[in-house]
């Protein structure tokens, strides 16, 4: 079936409510006692995992995910026995055979709580942070784990020496510097041919000082890059009156949870004492120059290979301003500044449990904690506890993930992908251990301190991890509800969640609608869009707020329909208003060939797919002119004929998001290729030849025992970063061969 080496074998996934941790030889499934008391590694355990975990990154950056599918496989695989359906043609009996087998592998991988644990790695810029952390705080990783990341690291290095800011992405300074700092702090020598080869690459990229300011930030926390050469962070901005157009409490919410420990670092200027690493470091990443750097020079410096957003002239002028204030700064209020900081990041914690918003302020949060009550306070100790909750581990060594994990999200998506032909239905356990999933996964009670710190209320809410986590998304809500909704009409399990719980769920997606007709991610829109003018990121764009997006309006506006339809009493003027509104968004955003762009996945194929799934859906119920509607979907439609291969599949790369432009992948690619079928299929397309020629793809790309390779990175954020969807070469297969199923039958 799969060829499981034996070093994978030490690796065990542990789960609970969706938890996630990797243990090293685990005697017992209790998932705490595995965090850290880690046996040592002998000399052959090291050579085995080099052995086992070498990875050709050239043959594909992506990992499948195999170590974790081998030993869930293992455990819990057998070929389908049950009965399949009577059909009316050969053609309808070889999609369904597809169809089950591939739900019956893919039942395979769930997990005892209901959910699809799946690789959520991808960015290479957070395990950096991570190991910054413990290094700063002294807490080390267990030697298995640093063993392991040293061979992600090299795994992922580029032909050229440098690393990017993802694992498909091109060297940039950012990427580099900060693997380059990671495999120091894992002790791996700088005589290392990888490192100083490394080396080589920065001093003939313009040097260590071009690098962004976010690696300025985790430099200086190492002493390795003098505060002053890092712009202000302002931190008495948080003390700003809350009507201020360009308060913090304004910025999408990731923004705001990383620049408000970030502002902390900077206000304390922490950093680690000089010792004998430190200037050794130095010396690699700056020859013998570090002492004469002029630092304020620095502050806008920028690798020209890192420069995605441009800083503002406004922004540089409020920076003169800010930098400015630095040399006067009145003590009395950055002490309030710093009060107010940390007492926000403790609701923070306090609201996550320790886990936060990302794995961005997981690290810098951590170093926070660490400074504020030392290595031995409850606080800090609670911290690195869900360190390992970010660590994934697949075929090309250990990794850190975008999130604690995609849990709710695939779950969804899942459901409602096994769900969508009766086929499904052969698999009723399945659907209900996702069911008791979802159920879980709901938030049922507020934070609290959320008035306080400014959250959207969240009963009702779905996450798009774990409840845990506590940061509900609005359309995660929107996925949580509908999978509820499609799960309770299979008539496959006893309805738990009951009616006001789903009312609490429409609320609640009502309430994230934005003026504009949209629904964004998290929040709504707290701030006009100039304020993206002071995104001081070069690497990322439109981070400053939470704008609405094609994808995320197109989920909340299926929900919304799908209640309609199933509680049609239920605050129906509103409900109508809210698509109706929600639709003039989606069609406002469509390109003039037809395609919608998406901001969360690659890409176009993507976000058309979300679009034309809630035209579709709205489909003669008279929300809007019935030929603007048809219009669109055939614009669309025929935007995906254009890009189909010669292959009859769809592919895009990563590059049709950072470029805006669709951009050909060499190969067609499973995921691109669901998606545009599901597109195709919801919006009745009438040329079947194009149709089948996708399905085709699919189906000759299905393994022997019912999955699919992972192929290029699916998921984004900001444009310009690329992050990993294991779970969607099953999902969206099987979802449209699901749909193609039905047409056929
Ligand atoms: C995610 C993951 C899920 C994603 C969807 C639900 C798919 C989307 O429709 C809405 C936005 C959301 C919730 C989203 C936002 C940005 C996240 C949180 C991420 C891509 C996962 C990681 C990323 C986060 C910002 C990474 C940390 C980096 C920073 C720049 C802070």
């Amino acid at each position: 079936m799969l060829n499981v080496k034996p070093a994978w074998k030490n690796w065990q996934l542990l789960t609970e409510k969706g938890r996630h941790i990797w243990a090293f030889k685990p005697d017992s499934t209790a998932l705490d006692q595995h965090l850290h008391n880690v046996e040592a590694l002998s000399q052959a355990d090291i050579d085995q995992f080099k052995a086992d975990f070498s990875f050709d990154k050239a043959e594909n950056p992506n990992s499948g995910d195999q170590v974790f599918r081998a030993s869930a496989l293992q455990k819990q695989y057998a070929d389908y026995k049950g009965p399949l359906p009577q059909t009316s043609s050969s053609k309808a009996d070889t999609i369904a055979k597809a169809v089950v087998k591939g739900i019956n592998y893919y039942a395979s991988l769930q997990s005892e709580d209901g959910h699809w644990p799946g690789d959520y790695g991808g960015p290479l810029f957070l395990l950096p942070g991570l190991l910054i952390a413990s290094y700063i705080s002294s807490t080390p990783f267990p030697q298995a784990h640093q063993e392991m990341m040293k061979l992600y690291i090299f795994n992922h290095q580029n032909k050229d020496a440098g690393w990017g800011m993802h694992i498909e992405g091109e060297s940039t300074m950012f990427g580099t510097v900060m693997q380059y700092v990671s495999l120091r702090i894992l002790g791996v020598d700088k005589e290392h041919e990888a490192l100083s080869k490394a080396r080589a690459w920065m001093q003939l990229n313009g040097g260590v000082t071009g690098i962004p300011s976010w690696g300025k930030f985790y430099l200086a926390t190492l002493n390795l890059f003098d505060w002053d050469g890092f712009n202000s962070l302002f931190p008495e901005m948080w003390l700003f009156p809350k009507w201020l157009p360009f308060h913090p409490w304004r910025y999408w919410c990731h923004s705001r949870m990383v620049y408000l420990p970030m502002a902390y670092c900077y206000a304390q200027r922490i950093q680690v004492p000089e010792n004998e690493f430190i200037l050794s470091l130095r010396e690699e990443l700056y020859g013998d120059t570090f002492a004469s750097i002029d630092w304020p020079k620095q502050r806008n410096a920028l690798c020209p290979k890192d420069d995605y957003t441009k800083l503002s002239p406004v922004l540089k002028w409020m920076n003169l301003f800010t930098n400015s204030y630095e040399k006067v700064s009145c003590s009395w209020l950055r002490k309030k500044a710093l009060a107010y900081i940390l007492r926000y990041l403790n609701a923070e914690d306090a609201q996550t449990d320790y886990i936060d918003i990302g794995p961005v302020n997981k690290a810098i949060n951590s170093i926070c904690i660490w400074h504020a009550y030392g290595r031995e306070s409850e606080q800090f100790k609670k911290h690195v506890a869900r360190w390992y909750d970010y660590l994934w581990v697949a075929e090309d060594g250990m990794k850190m993930s975008g999130y604690n994990g995609s849990q709710l999200w695939d779950t969804a998506f899942a459901s409602r992908a096994i769900l969508e032909s009766d086929l499904g239905k052969l698999f009723p356990e399945t659907i209900q251990k996702s069911y008791h999933f979802i159920d879980l996964s709901q938030i049922k009670t507020e934070h609290a301190t959320h008035n306080e710190f400014f959250r959207h209320p969240m009963i009702g809410c779905w996450p798009f991890s774990t409840a845990e986590n506590g940061w509900p998304v609005a359309d995660c809500t929107a996925e949580g509800l509908s999978a509820t909704l499609v799960i309770h009409a299979s008539g496959l399990i006893k309805q738990v969640i009951d009616d006001s719980r789903i009312e609490q769920a429409v609320d609640q997606i009502l309430s994230y609608q934005n003026k504009d007709g949209g629904w964004a991610t998290y929040e709504l829109t707290r701030a006009p869009k100039w304020l993206e003018k002071l995104n001081p990121s070069e690497v990322f764009a439109d981070i400053m707020i939470d704008y609405s997006w094609t994808e995320c309006t197109a989920a909340c506006v299926i929900s919304l329909l799908d209640i309609q339809e199933r509680y049609p009493q239920y605050k129906t003027t509103a409900i109508r208003e809210a698509i109706r509104s929600g639709l003039a968004f989606i069609l406002k955003q469509q390109r003039a060939d037809g395609s919608w762009y998406g901001g969360w996945a690659v890409c176009f194929t993507y976000a058309t797919w979300f679009a034309v799934e809630a035209l579709s859906h709205a489909k003669d119920k008279g929300f809007l002119d019935e030929t603007v509607l048809l219009k669109s979907m055939s614009q669309a439609c025929e935007f995906l004929v254009v890009q189909q291969k010669l292959d009859g599949g769809w592919g895009e790369t990563f590059e049709s998001c950072s470029k805006l432009q669709y951009t050909q992948a060499n190969k067609s690619q499973v995921v691109n290729t669901a998606w545009a079928l599901l597109t195709l299929l919801t919006a009745e397309f009438k040329d079947k030849n194009i149709i089948e020629a996708g399905v085709e793809v699919l189906l000759g790309r299905q393994t022997e025992i019912g999955d699919w390779s992972q192929e290029n990175i699916s998921g984004v954020f900001n444009y310009n970063c690329m992050i990993t969807y294991a779970n969607y070469r099953n999902i969206f297969p099987l979802w449209a061969l699901g749909r193609y199923y039905n047409e056929v039958i």
